[in-house]
């Protein structure tokens, strides 16, 4: 009932943190453009495969004075794979333990990122070359406010043009960039990526490095698949700054999910050189997270442990909305008081010091087995908060939440004490 509202909304207040001052507003009244990067994990960022750069340009926006790569931001996604990164980024809400969210509660009511720019005056799109309904997105986005999706109908896919799922990340990167050219300023428009995705297959003339060479034919096909998405975004940026769009919008770009499932950990651990453990595997969902606002000029790699679930907050920030009322269970990454403490979907959890994976606590400096108790206050608190966020879902709350002004409204058979 609602009284779950009350006390999750006790629960998000009492963890209420106070965002950057400094990075407050810093790219206010600019387009926003997100850019989520299928399948790509920070394994290949700035690492090599027998010699051979994986994400060459990636590698050099690290050391980019308008960028700050964040390198310890873990996924947080379930069975909803790039629609619960989805979910993540727009509402900072866990997706759910037992099936995607954009299908199981497509109804409801949500506080989304793009409803929150809508109402700020942004127009918001999502861009993605593929059937609508995948994911039962076209209703999901109705749900979460989004003015327009530019789906497979809106591109032209010419010959050579496909491969694997549908588009190919280049064409699809062009076409993209001239759609923002027709629309209303300042935008909000959501970019998904799809060459990088399982099977990760590719045309000849689209293979930029050698294949791996290990037992798995799709971790070797992966980076250079990986490789290609890589040019697709440097191809992004040229195309932007070709339009006279570039500096005037703030580009953000994550991955979504893993790529390399834990049934590839024998080539896993022969890339790695390393046997694949527990702990390797949870810090193998590590995924990339770049907040790249031009004429920034002072970039860095950020170390903060993080994940998506403080997308929203950290990016609403960067743009000068106030998220103080909204009921989010992210916060902000560039903020002080940001708490080093990320919750998988599965329930394994890291901090900066210790990571909980297959009901072991490991410390993170030696990657070995440690006491139980240096875990112990965490595991409560990860599963109260994945407890919370998921009564949210399931009860359809945000129903009862004034957005406005931050209140709850009548909730049936509850009394409010405020
Ligand atoms: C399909 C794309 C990929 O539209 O989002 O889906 P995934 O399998 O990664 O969730
Ligand atoms: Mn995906």
């Amino acid at each position: 009932d609602g009284s779950e509202l009350v006390e999750a909304n006790n629960y998000v207040r009492a963890n209420q943190i106070e965002p950057s001052k400094e990075m407050e507003g810093i790219a206010e009244g600019r387009n926003l453009i997100v850019v989520t990067l299928e399948s790509l994990q920070s394994f290949a960022i700035n690492s090599e495969m027998n010699g051979q750069t994986i994400t060459p340009f990636l590698n050099s926006l690290t050391e980019d004075e308008d960028t700050i790569y964040f390198e310890n931001f873990y996924h947080q996604t379930g069975l909803g794979k790039t629609s619960d990164s989805e979910f993540l980024l727009e509402n900072s809400l866990y997706p759910l333990s037992g099936g995607a969210v954009f299908f199981t509660h497509s109804g409801n009511t949500f506080n989304s990122m793009a409803e929150s720019l809508g109402n700020n005056g942004y127009s918001t799109n999502v861009q993605h070359a593929n059937t609508k309904s995948f994911w039962n997105r076209d209703i999901m986005y109705e749900s979460m406010n989004i003015d327009k999706f530019y789906d497979i109908e809106s591109f032209e896919i010419g010959e050579g043009e496909a491969v694997n799922w549908g588009m190919k990340d280049i064409p699809f990167a062009e076409q993209s960039v001239e759609h923002m050219t027709e629309m209303q300023q300042p935008f909000y428009s959501r970019l998904l990526t799809l060459t990088n995705h399982h099977p990760f297959t590719l045309d000849e003339e689209d293979k930029l490095i050698d294949e791996y060479d290990s037992n798995s034919g799709t971790l070797n096909r992966y980076f250079q698949t990986s490789r290609y998405l890589d040019e697709s975004i440097k191809v992004l940026f040229e195309d932007l700054k070709e339009q006279g769009l570039y500096e005037n919008s703030i580009i953000v770009m994550y991955g979504d999910h893993y790529g390399i499932s834990e049934n590839h950990n024998e080539a896993m651990s022969q890339y790695l050189d390393e046997e694949v453990t527990d702990f390797t595997s949870a810090e193998l969902q590590k995924v990339p997270f770049f907040v790249h606002i031009p004429g920034y000029g002072e970039g860095y790699v950020d170390d903060e442990v993080g994940g998506q679930i403080d997308m929203r907050p950290t990016i609403m920030n960067l743009m000068g909305i106030d998220t103080s009322k909204d009921i989010q269970f992210g916060s902000d990454l560039f903020s002080e008081e940001h708490e080093e403490f990320v919750v998988f979907r599965d329930g394994r959890f890291v901090t900066d010091e210790v990571v909980y994976a297959g009901n072991v606590c490991y410390d993170k400096d030696t990657s070995e087995p440690t006491e139980q108790d240096l875990c112990a206050p965490y595991i409560e608190q990860a599963f109260t908060e994945l407890e919370y966020s998921e009564s949210i879902i399931n009860g359809d709350l945000l129903r009862f939440y004034d957005e406005e002004d931050g209140q709850l409204t009548t909730i049936p058979d509850v009394e409010l004490k405020q």
